[in-house]
């Protein structure tokens, strides 16, 4: 197996380009594919300083090292999902991939600060644990980058991911899903840009990246997945990838060139008028937004010690029903 580009001893298959690389030339085409997704999709611009949302898996810590490779000043954020054993052991890998580097990691610890973990929040809300814990993470993400003043927020979905997600979209008929699935958001209405770099890589390049730049990563997934839809979808475009390798890489940006724009009416039917959630000051279309409603009825409080419900609101009780926000998906 020889390294397409100078025939050395190659290390990796990439069935999707046909093409076999040595770790200097892996390293650089995942350098460049990424350079050419933020060109692209128009996701940052020199000097933009982002913040990296790290889980501790591979394709959140490759995210943030390429990004600094390729020259952005990148800062990580950390959420401590409360999720037993899996959050220790996976904000202790963030801690040291930051440390060991000298960079910066803010970490977030959703039971100490807000008095709720993921598995009360999900049983509260009586949603499937990752609903609950979605929304908790975007609504933390977009408040850490308003207050640091961050250029955007970057997380490590790749082509694996991006292609799953469409996949359930497509076989429900989501428009408004299907209209918000870009590899970039951009800012507005108080929202940060929220920008998905890895989209040309695939989960097994992100792997390869980390194992090849020396990168200790949690291996094993969040306990809560399973039973996630998304991993059955990821499996059943496995399948079809093994078979017709590039299926994925089609799919998805066959999507985002001629059938993202005819999802638009669907996202302008969703909009509502902005306002600002009364509890935590966060923009929101309702009087309270869905984080802090899932707070109160997982028994939560905000980092002040405020109890969201514990004021009285103008408009009496408090719609609890939990919907997408407005950026929907992260
Ligand atoms: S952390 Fe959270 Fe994931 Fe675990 S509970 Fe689901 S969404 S699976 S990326
Ligand atoms: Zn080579
Ligand atoms: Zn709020």
């Amino acid at each position: 197996m020889k390294c397409r580009v100078c025939r050395g001893p190659a290390v990796i298959d990439v069935r999707r380009h046909n093409a076999n690389f040595c770790p200097e030339h892996f390293l650089k085409l995942c350098r460049d594919q990424v350079a050419k997704a933020i060109e692209k999709h128009s996701m940052l611009e020199p000097g933009d300083r982002v913040l990296v949302a790290v889980s501790g898996g591979k394709d959140s810590l490759a995210v943030w090292d390429i990004l600094l490779e390729l020259g952005y000043e990148a800062d990580g954020l950390y959420l401590g999902l409360g999720i037993d054993g899996y959050s220790d052991r996976s904000g202790e890998v963030a801690r040291r991939f930051a440390d060991e580097r000298g960079l910066s990691l803010e970490a977030v610890d959703l039971p100490g600060e807000y008095g709720f973990d993921v598995p009360d929040g999900a049983r509260a809300a009586r949603r499937v644990p990752c609903s609950a814990c979605g929304l908790s993470k975007r609504h933390l993400f977009d408040e850490a980058a308003r207050r640091g003043g961050y250029d955007a927020v970057a997380t490590g979905h790749n082509l694996d991911d991006e292609a799953a997600v469409l996949f359930g979209n497509v076989l429900r008929w989501q428009g408004e899903y299907l209209g918000r699935q870009r590899p970039v958001l951009h800012e507005g209405d108080g929202f940060p840009r929220k920008v998905k770099p890895l989209v040309r890589l695939g989960e097994r390049e992100t792997a390869a990246w980390c194992v090849l730049r020396g990168i200790d990563y949690v291996v094993e997934e969040c306990p809560m997945a399973a039973g996630n839809r998304h991993l059955g979808y990821k499996e059943a475009l496995n399948a079809i990838e093994e078979r017709s390798p590039g299926t994925k890489h089609d799919f998805y940006f066959g999507f985002l060139a001629r059938a993202a724009d005819r999802f638009a009416e669907d996202v302008e039917a969703e909009r509502g008028p902005l306002g600002t959630c009364t509890r935590c000051g966060s923009p929101t279309g309702a009087e309270v937004c869905a984080f802090c409603r899932l707070l109160e009825r997982a028994g939560g409080h905000l980092p002040d010690g405020r109890t969201p419900g514990s004021e009285p609101t103008p408009d009496g009780p408090v719609p609890v029903a939990l919907g997408p926000t407005r950026q929907g998906r992260p």
